[in-house]
């Protein structure tokens, strides 16, 4: 008997709105890769999430080729696992609005990355913004996904997923197998190099607070150099001091040793030193996936294969839930 039957089943996804940080690389890509041996696995790039924040059309279109190719980079493998654009597959519209109408006004308005997004672009504080975890919530239940592996800032979009298929079933009788959500603790949230209190972030308009996946080594080491520490100049695991913890926290996932290991390996040396250091672990565990994405990002073709063939694999499983929840909620269907 096949053994893939048995193996549960993973969805995630990252936004094509900016170019992917090593918060993306450690709280999701390099995760993802990891669970492509155990799982049946779905990553997607989220596009329909993407407009929720103004973007230029023509860069939209080349980051999600981009993103693409990054989770091939990263070491996910196209023959094991699904990788599709949201805006492919339609069933991912049509199960949010039903989804939508499961969903309380109150329960939206809670959503903190609702209200930090919102302050922040206070000029476009659309109804996208406001219903998007309804959309991600959507991308989750199509699949009947058992395990979503995201970084903690997504921790309450996931929470509010399982409430609303909770609600539907006891509603409309057993539909959404109840996620998960998948954290892990080492990598969970990367800070911002330049304002240590805020995640790291691919929208940020400071270059210099990120690392990009596709940085160069000289880009990583200088910025490395210039991030945000404090004047007590001794490596520790101290979250009160959020910007040397927060480099601590890097050096860590990046080399698996815990953060005690870390502070004792730098014991009696300076902050220099230890950024040094960091610059070039990042820039080394970096570099392979740079020189891939180079390779792949030459062979547009494969990409758009890899896409439309994940796009119909992806339909052909979503469409049985669609087709599932319009039945239940009473929608019309002709024989
Ligand atoms: P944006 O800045 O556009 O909101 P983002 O950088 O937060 O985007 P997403 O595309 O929304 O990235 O997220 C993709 C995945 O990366 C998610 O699983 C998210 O939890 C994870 N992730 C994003 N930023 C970080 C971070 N700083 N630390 C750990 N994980 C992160
Ligand atoms: N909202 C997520 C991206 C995202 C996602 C998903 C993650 C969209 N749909 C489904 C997991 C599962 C983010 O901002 N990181």
């Amino acid at each position: 008997m096949d053994a893939q039957v048995f193996k549960k089943r993973i969805l995630s996804a990252a936004q094509p709105s900016g170019n992917l940080t090593l918060g993306n690389y450690l709280g999701a890509l390099k995760n993802w890769a990891d669970l492509q041996k155990d799982f049946e696995c779905f990553y997607c790039v989220a596009d329909l999430h993407a407009i929720t924040l103004k973007q230029e059309p023509s860069l939209l279109r080349q980051r999600s080729l981009q993103t693409l190719a990054l989770y091939i980079a990263c070491g996910i493998d196209p023959q094991k696992v699904t990788f599709f654009i949201q805006s492919h597959v339609p069933q991912h519209t049509q199960l949010s609005w039903v989804l939508g109408c499961s969903t309380m006004f109150g329960e939206l308005s809670r959503m903190t990355q609702f209200k930090d997004k919102s302050q922040r672009h206070a000029d476009n504080i659309n109804v996208g913004l406001f219903t998007y975890p309804v959309l991600m919530a959507a991308d989750i239940l199509l699949y009947q996904a058992n395990l979503v592996p995201v970084g903690d800032d997504q921790r309450q979009h996931i929470e509010l997923a399982r409430d609303i298929a909770k609600r539907f079933n006891a509603n409309y009788s057993e539909t959404f197998t109840i996620p998960e959500a998948y954290i892990l603790k080492s990598s969970a949230r990367i800070m911002s190099l330049q304002d240590p209190t805020r995640k790291m972030s691919k929208s940020d308009p400071n270059p210099s607070a990120c690392i990009f996946i596709l940085d160069s080594k000289d880009e990583i080491l200088k910025k490395c150099k210039r991030a945000v520490t404090d004047s007590e100049a001794v490596v520790a695991a101290d979250p009160a001091r959020p910007g040397i913890y927060n480099l601590v926290q890097i050096y860590s996932a990046l080399t698996g040793k815990s953060a005690e290991e870390v502070a004792a390996e730098f014991a009696g040396r300076g902050y220099g030193d230890f950024k040094a250091a960091v610059g070039e672990t990042c820039a080394d565990a970096l570099a392979p996936v740079r020189e891939e994405y180079a390779r792949l990002t030459a062979d547009k073709a494969y990409l758009e294969e890899i896409m439309k063939n994940g796009a119909e694999k992806a339909s052909y499983i979503a469409q049985k839930t669609v087709s599932k929840v319009y039945r239940k909620v009473g929608f019309y269907q002709p024989r």
